[in-house]
């Protein structure tokens, strides 16, 4: 995919931001964003979330947006009309430039957030955080019942307020999905994303990794790109594992506790959340 700058594009219609800015694939880079956002987080509104509840990926990018102080709507399920078919997708600027996937949103997002292109290491920790971690400990949780069961009953929530018969009808189909879901879905994903096989053993080289880059510098001790903000690396790894950690899966906390991520680290960035991981005190949430 090309990735050359929009310059001068920031203030286009959206029928015209159709034209120049092709939406990206899974597991593809994003157009970049016009360089003269950079360093320039306002730049980036009216920002728009396509999410759910409790999806790592859609978690990772509300938790970017939030640690940078982004306004958003959030919008529960995925964005209608879209060839893509999977959340988080983001909308952002003037134009509603679409970027799907969220190593995409994380990388595309990177310059105007911070100012600088994300660096190639941070790069290939994000790609590790998307297609392995989050998805081995997807894969990990299939595997045990009592893990499943935990996790899907935060489905049955949504961000939004509905009413006790659409919470019902919510409750009853999630059910349903849940009993089929868990005896199809490990072998999908483990065939999407043969990064992730191993559940656990993939799960913890990653963290061992973040654990070494954290390491590698004294001032990465506190947040992992440095400094005494969180940067994207933070927000990527708390929302990846914060769904699981919020449903009480043991065995998440074990290795998050044993990398040196919890509880200190985890407690930091939640706080800084006003301990609403799952963006339920948003004010801007609308039900599709
Ligand atoms: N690599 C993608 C994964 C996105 C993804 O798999 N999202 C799931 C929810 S957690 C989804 O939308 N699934 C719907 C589907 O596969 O139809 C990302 O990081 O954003």
């Amino acid at each position: 995919m090309d990735s050359s700058s929009n310059d001068n594009n920031e203030n286009i219609s959206p029928s015209a931001a159709a034209d120049i800015f092709t939406p990206n694939q899974e597991g593809e880079e994003a157009q970049a964003l016009p360089a003269s956002w950079r360093g320039k987080p306002s730049a980036l509104e009216p920002v728009t979330l396509y999410s759910w509840r409790v999806s790592p990926p859609a978690a990772k990018v509300r938790t970017l947006l939030r640690l940078f102080n982004i306004n958003f709507q959030q919008i529960d399920g995925r964005m209608p009309g879209s060839k893509y078919r999977k959340v988080p997708v983001l909308l952002v600027g003037p134009g509603k430039f679409q970027i799907n996937d969220s190593f995409a949103i994380a990388k595309a997002l990177c310059p105007v957030l911070t100012g600088r292109e994300m660096p190639a290491t941070e790069c290939e920790l994000e790609k590790a955080i998307t297609y392995k971690l989050m998805v081995a400990l997807e894969l990990q949780v299939f595997q045990s019942r009592e893990d499943f069961l935990k996790f899907s009953a935060q489905f049955s929530k949504t961000a939004t307020k509905d009413g006790f018969f659409a919470k019902a009808k919510r409750c009853m189909l999630i059910t349903m999905h849940a009993c089929v879901l868990q005896r199809l879905a490990p072998n999908m994903i483990a065939k999407r994303y043969p990064d992730a096989k191993g559940g656990k053993e993939s799960a913890s080289d990653v963290l061992s990794l973040l654990k070494k880059f954290r390491d590698a510098a004294p001032d990465r001790k506190q947040f992992l790109s440095g400094g005494n903000q969180p940067g994207v690396l933070d927000a990527s790894l708390f929302g990846a594992v914060a769904v699981f950690v919020e449903c009480d899966i043991p065995f998440v906390k074990e290795m998050l506790t044993e990398s040196g991520f919890y509880p200190t680290w985890y407690e930091s960035i939640k706080t800084r959340l006003d301990g609403d991981v799952f963006g339920d005190n948003l004010s801007s949430s609308v039900s599709k």
